[in-house]
């Protein structure tokens, strides 16, 4: 029997199909359209009309970061291909797992500014793992394989898909067979670490007086959190995570020193600063956490796990570089430290430092028992409201900003794929499109967006996309009437000149603005309505609330690391500094 006869449009749908995608967020238009015309005919993948291109890949990303499975958008050729390039560069910064499919012009056309004409593979190509442009229909099936298995092995990252509209033609089709292995030469990703350099890990493990486990990110994308929790019982090592590793360790447990760097706990911060040992896991040692790399932590051995070798000694030196997996190389160290009488006595000296560390300057985490001096509501109260109100469990995703720190800090996220926020690009914008993806993947669950007045604005227009859905996202608006981040930096750095940075009355009333998009809209302006009104958002678990806090605008976000110094030169408060 002959084989079923499909067009490019069909073959690439149903590629998807055999990848396990049954979600793709999108926007139509012309070099798109046998596209959607395929998805119109069939049921397997469903697809979600967002409002913007950018939204469709950031819930693509929002997605892939809460599921581990890749997330997929399709967006059209010209404008839709330039409104998908932020998400791109986000996804590509976070090294999330994602597979974007653009329409191109008719291949004939292209390189003639025929219309709605972008070289979307010359204009994505410094933002994406990898791109394909189609030569033909016929190979669509093998390159959507290659795409999802770029996207989602060893460091993974977006991959775009560029389709010239002549190859998804319905009058031309061919046998559909989707591949079952791809070769790709050039290609192969590591897995597990050298067991050389595993011992010598060992070797720098037991020795160590004063050391730290420092994870990021890659722990969450290699699902290595047991191993890593495990690691750190065995050797009652203390560990502080990356602002995109929150949620890798219990952030309740004892062993936990907050997030590090930038905004980092000031124990977290001390004990990198003075350890003689840094774990470092699935994380790049960015300037955000090194401040100035020539002071970085001058007294420390580093031993650096990382999956991409590009990774390692990049900026700080690797005097025990492993190139893996974070899930292979945390395991086979583990077996390693098995065979070793590990003595964790000597440790107490330094495990009672960071204890000191953490009572002396420590954030406080029970602002919420009394009203602030000036009456405001404070930001980090209504994290810790939102902490109560979801039990720890909700899953948060943040747009960029003073709340998303405030959010990273306050919020004690114990499990991994909990916490999803733009570290890398630091995109305003994510919040709620991400949330979108989260809440399509977890229906159930308790997805909130804590966002601020500046960042929800710029991707608002997906309100209507969560009307259209039914999406239940509880957006946490933290409304200090100002581009907070900017004005904290115009405070410290620009003798207090705030330009640009507000609005001179012009916000709308967003909780009028939530309703006439058809969801339940919620002003806060007092201490005393905050818990009320917090519980009230989270119990209406059918519908999108829009809670509007005023807080205080003049709070600032502490610690803060003083740029071109070493980790220990910290800003406090307004008038405390560690110097
Ligand atoms: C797309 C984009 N443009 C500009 C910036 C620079 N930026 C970083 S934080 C910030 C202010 C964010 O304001 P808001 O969302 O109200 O958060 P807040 O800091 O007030 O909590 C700006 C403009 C950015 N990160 N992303
Ligand atoms: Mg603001």
């Amino acid at each position: 029997m002959s084989k079923k006869q499909t067009s490019g449009a069909d073959a690439l749908i149903q590629s998807l199909h055999k990848e396990g995608v049954e979600l793709v967020f999108g926007y139509p238009g012309g070099a798109a359209l046998h596209i959607y015309d395929a998805i119109f005919n069939q049921s397997d993948v469903d697809h979600i009309l967002v409002r913007h291109e950018q939204g469709a890949v950031h819930a693509a990303d929002g997605y892939a970061r809460s599921t581990g499975k890749p997330g997929v958008a399709l967006v059209t050729s010209g404008p839709g291909a330039t409104n998908a390039i932020t998400g791109l560069a986000t996804a590509y910064m976070d090294s999330t797992p994602i597979v974007v499919i653009s329409g191109q012009v008719k291949s004939e056309l292209i390189g003639t500014d025929s219309f709605q004409e972008t070289d979307m593979i010359g204009v994505s190509r410094p933002i994406v793992k990898h791109s394909f442009l189609v030569q033909k229909a016929e190979d669509i099936p093998e390159i959507v394989k290659k795409a999802f298995y770029i996207a989602t092995t060893g460091r993974p990252g977006p991959v775009v898909i560029d389709v010239p509209k002549d190859f998804t033609d319905p009058n031309h089709t061919f046998e559909f067979n989707y591949p079952d292995e791809i070769n790709l030469r050039s290609y192969k990703p590591a897995k597990a670490g050298d067991p050389k350099q595993i011992k010598q890990a060992v070797e720098l493990i037991v020795k160590a007086k004063k050391p730290v486990i420092y994870s990021g990110g890659g722990v969450i994308q290699s699902d290595a959190s047991s191993e890593l929790t495990k690691l750190a019982k065995l050797l009652q090592f203390p560990v502080t995570n990356t602002l995109m590793g929150l949620g890798a360790f219990p952030g309740t447990d004892p062993q936990f020193l907050g997030m590090l760097g930038m905004h980092g706990t000031y124990e977290a911060n001390m004990a990198m600063h003075n350890a003689d040992l840094i774990i470092a896991v699935g994380a790049r040692f960015d300037d955000r956490i090194t401040n100035d790399p020539k002071q970085f932590a001058l007294e420390a051995k580093k031993i650096h796990i990382d999956v991409d070798p590009a990774s390692l000694s990049k900026i700080i030196h690797a005097d025990v570089p492993v190139v893996g997996s974070a899930k292979d190389c945390l395991s086979a160290l583990i077996a390693e430290l098995n065979k070793e009488k590990l003595d964790t006595s000597k440790l107490q000296p330094w495990l009672k430092q960071v204890s000191d560390w953490r009572n002396e300057h420590g954030l406080n985490h029970s602002m919420l028992e009394k009203v602030s001096e000036n009456g405001k509501i404070l930001p980090q109260q209504v994290i810790q409201s939102l902490y109560k109100e979801t039990k720890g469990e909700a899953f948060i995703t943040s747009d960029v900003g003073q709340h998303q720190m405030f959010a990273a800090q306050y919020y004690f996220f114990d499990k991994p794929r909990q916490w999803i926020n733009s570290g890398g690009l630091g995109t305003m914008g994510f919040g709620l499109p991400s949330a979108m993806g989260v809440q399509f993947a977890f229906p159930e669950d308790t997805v909130a967006c804590v966002t601020g007045e500046g960042s929800i604005q710029m991707c608002i227009q997906e309100l209507s996309t969560c009307l259209q859905y039914g999406l239940p996202i509880k957006i946490i608006n933290i409304n200090n009437a100002a581009l907070g981040m900017v004005r904290q930096w115009q405070d410290m750095q620009y003798g207090g000149r705030h330009s640009s940075s507000t609005y001179e009355d012009s916000l709308p009333d967003f909780a009028a603005l939530a309703e006439s998009y058809g969801h339940v809209g919620m002003k806060v302006t007092k201490f005393e309505e905050l818990e009320s009104a917090m519980k009230e958002c989270i119990s209406l678990k059918d519908k999108l609330v829009f809670l509007d806090i005023d807080v205080d605008p003049n709070e600032h976000v502490y610690p803060m690391l003083e740029a071109g110094n070493a980790m220990d030169y910290m800003h406090l408060s307004k008038d405390k500094k560690t110097w």
